[in-house]
C-alpha cells in the first residue's frame, strides 16, 4: 500500500483538497491513518448489507472512491439478483475502481457521475461512506430525499461522516483525539496542518442532530447511530 506523503513537504500556499490521481494512489493509507475506526465501518457494511438485502434489488455506494464499501457489500449479499451501483464524481477513482473491482455475488454498474444526479430505484441498501459531508449543505437534504424516495420497504441509508462536537467542550475534545490518532499514526505535526488547511473549505461536519433532523425531514422513519470514534460516526436510517 502506497504511503501517504502528500502533506509531508512545506507548501507556500495550500490549495483546497482535491481527489486527483496522487490522492487515488495513496487513498487506503490515508484512510486507514487518517479516519479513526475506517476498517471497523468497512467491515460492518458487509454486515449491514448481509440484514437489509432483499432479493433483486439495488445496492448503491454513493461516493465509492476505490470501492472498498462497494467489496464490503457484494460479500454481505446471500440473496440472488442483486445490482450494486458504485458512484464517484473523480475520474482518478472510478479508473481504479474499474481496474480493480471484480464482484463475487452481485452485478457491478460503475459510473462517473455526481450522486447528485443519479437516479435510486428497487434499493435495499444506500451508503454514503464519509461523502455527504463534500455536498454544500444546501445540496443535502434533496439527495437525501431522493434516496428515501428510491429505497423499497424496509431498506437502509448507512450514513458515515466526520461530525462536529455537540458544544464547544466536546469538540475540543473530538477534534484533539483525532488529532492524536493521526499523530500516533505516523503524520507529522506538519502534516496534519496542512492537511486541516486543505480540507476547511470542501469537508463541512456537521453535528449528529444536524443529520439526524435533515434524516427525519427527508422521509426517514427512524435514525440510530450505530458508531462512533472520536468525531467519526456511522448512522442507520431506516426507510
Ligand atoms: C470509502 N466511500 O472508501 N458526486 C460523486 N462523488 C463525490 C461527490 C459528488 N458530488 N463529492 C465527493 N465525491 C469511500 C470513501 S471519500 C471520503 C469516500 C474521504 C467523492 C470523492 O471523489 C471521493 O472519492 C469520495 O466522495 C469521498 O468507503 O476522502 O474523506
Amino acid at each position: 500500500m502506497a504511503k501517504d506523503e502528500i502533506y509531508a513537504n512545506p507548501q507556500f500556499e495550500v490549495a483546497d483538497f482535491v481527489f486527483d490521481e496522487a490522492v487515488a494512489d495513496v487513498f487506503p493509507d490515508m484512510l486507514q491513518r487518517s479516519v479513526p475506526g475506517y476498517p471497523a465501518i468497512i467491515n460492518m457494511i458487509q454486515l449491514l448489507a448481509q440484514r437489509h438485502v432483499q432479493v433483486g434489488s439495488n445496492l448503491y455506494d454513493l461516493g465509492c472512491s476505490l470501492g472498498a464499501a462497494t467489496v464490503a457489500m457484494d460479500t454481505g449479499v446471500n440473496v440472488d439478483g442483486c445490482t450494486i451501483v458504485a458512484v464517484d464524481n473523480a475520474p482518478a477513482m472510478i479508473e481504479r475502481a474499474e481496474r480493480e473491482l471484480r464482484l463475487k455475488n452481485a452485478q457491478l454498474k460503475l459510473q462517473c457521475d455526481d450522486i447528485r444526479n443519479v437516479e435510486i430505484s428497487q434499493a435495499s441498501v444506500v451508503v454514503l461512506n464519509f461523502t455527504l459531508q463534500f455536498l454544500s449543505t444546501e445540496d443535502r437534504l434533496e439527495l437525501l430525499k431522493k434516496i428515501r424516495q428510491g429505497l423499497l420497504p424496509g431498506g437502509v441509508l448507512i450514513l458515515s461522516e466526520k461530525i462536529l462536537g455537540d458544544d464547544q467542550f466536546a469538540n475540543e475534545l473530538l477534534v484533539d483525539m483525532h488529532h492524536s490518532f493521526k499523530v500516533a499514526n505516523g503524520y507529522s505535526e506538519l502534516e496534519v496542518a496542512q492537511k486541516r488547511a486543505a480540507i476547511e473549505n470542501v469537508l463541512i461536519p456537521e453535528t449528529f442532530s444536524q443529520h439526524q433532523e435533515r434524516l427525519l425531514e427527508a422521509g426517514f422513519s427512524r435514525v440510530d447511530k450505530w458508531f462512533q470514534c472520536f468525531n467519526f460516526m456511522s448512522l442507520v436510517a431506516q426507510a
